[in-house]
């Protein structure tokens, strides 16, 4: 706490803080609420882990344009309540920057939403305002003037994906494949090495299917915008009434395809358990979810979407578990360097339970291109 002041501190922050504790559900930041006394908002304080995104001044400097120009857009509307329509970050008093570096570690204050919330699961009326909402925020940054970087190079490349995949698996660096190569195997470690052999086989059987998106981009069919690129179901803050009020964790905007963002909030919405549900018999896709969604969508993307964009939504929703597959099998092989786990097979829980959703996706594919087409 006192180290956690002191940072706060130098950020050019109203009121006097009475307490900083723990918030959300991250896994990849540490997330602070910094509540002040009286009138003075309340504050967001995020330690960046810049072992994951390398370049913090890039990052910032994408947050800012982002924020800066939906905000521009949001004073032109004559909207009210701007400051919960979306994020304002603090400067640090003495250099003036967003973010704050102090001995390898990286800060950053945002003005705390007041009487906001947000779910880890939505109802179809919801989801469709999610659509609208996630739609809105690509068309408001369609004619962003400036050129944004890639805060994470190649986040969303499901052939990266795929290759850094293969790559863990050759290196077996915590021995859950092969047993550990020197020393002992851990005892309380369960040996999943048959399940992970078998899951293996069954990604490598939709691999090229799933790679359909950097195909289409290499042969010049599918552009990238900027999208949000994290757009999870708690990313979304909604007002007491349900009323969408802004899009949070900003962290991955970035030149992308829109199927980034169509397809992760599926992945979180649509599943009917949580992204890391140990029995799998209650993951299912819900088509419920993903008409409501897709309505929404099309509806403020729609004037932007390409034929190619648009004929490929329902492939979109496939590929985010599988990919979010590839990426927990994979942390898992390498003995859980980059997400943050609760429990010592926990990346491999999440693996299983993305490719069970992957597969539930994969069943409903008519019928999603039906809806489409329907609307
Ligand atoms: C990470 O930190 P969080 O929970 O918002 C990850 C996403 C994954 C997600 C899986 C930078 O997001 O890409 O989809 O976990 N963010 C990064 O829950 O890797
Ligand atoms: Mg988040």
């Amino acid at each position: 706490m006192a180290e956690l002041s002191n940072i706060v501190s130098r950020f050019g922050i109203e009121g006097e803080v009475v307490s900083i504790e723990p918030l959300g559900s991250g896994l990849i930041n540490d997330t602070y609420k910094v509540t002040t006394a009286g009138d003075a908002p309340d504050y967001v304080l995020q330690r960046i882990n810049n072992a994951i995104f390398k370049d913090v001044a890039l990052l910032q400097g994408n947050i800012e344009a982002v924020t800066g120009h939906i905000r521009a857009k949001l004073v032109a509307a004559g909207e009210s309540d701007i400051d919960r329509k979306v994020l304002r970050f603090i400067k640090v008093k003495d250099s003036g920057l967003t973010y704050l570096e102090d001995g390898g570690k990286f800060w950053r204050v945002s003005v705390f939403i007041p009487d906001a919330y947000t779910y880890q699961a939505v109802n179809p009326e919801y989801s469709y305002y999610a659509g609208k909402a996630f739609g809105n925020f690509e068309a408001l940054l369609a004619d962003i003037p400036d050129t944004l970087g890639e805060t994470i190079p190649d986040f969303h490349n499901m052939e990266l994906r795929l290759s850094q995949l293969i790559e863990a698996v050759e290196n077996d660096a915590a021995g859950r494949i092969d047993g550990k190569e020197d020393g002992e195997a851990n005892p309380d470690d369960p040996d999943h090495s048959q399940e992970v052999l078998d899951m293996l086989e069954d990604i490598d059987k939709y691999g090229v299917e799933m790679c359909k998106a950097e195909r289409l981009h290499r042969d010049g069919l599918l552009p990238k915008r900027i999208c949000h690129c994290d757009t999870k179901v708690n990313n979304m803050m909604f007002d007491r009434d349900g009323n969408i009020l802004c899009v949070i964790d900003l962290d991955t905007v970035m030149p992308s395809f829109v199927f980034s963002d169509f397809g992760d909030f599926l992945r979180t919405a649509a599943n009917t358990a949580p992204e890391d549900e140990p029995d799998v018999e209650k993951i299912h896709f819900n088509m419920e979810i993903f008409k409501a969604f897709a309505k929404g969508y099309i509806e403020s993307a729609g004037c932007f979407l390409t034929d190619v964009e648009r004929e490929n939504l329902p492939y979109a929703a496939c590929m985010f578990p599988f990919m979010q597959a590839v990426r927990f099998l994979a942390d898992y092989i390498n003995g859980d360097t980059y997400y943050k786990t609760k429990y010592i097979d926990h990346n491999f829980v999440r693996a299983r339970a993305q490719m069970t959703l992957f597969h539930s996706a994969m069943e409903k594919v008519d019928e999603m291109k039906n809806f489409i087409d329907s609307l």
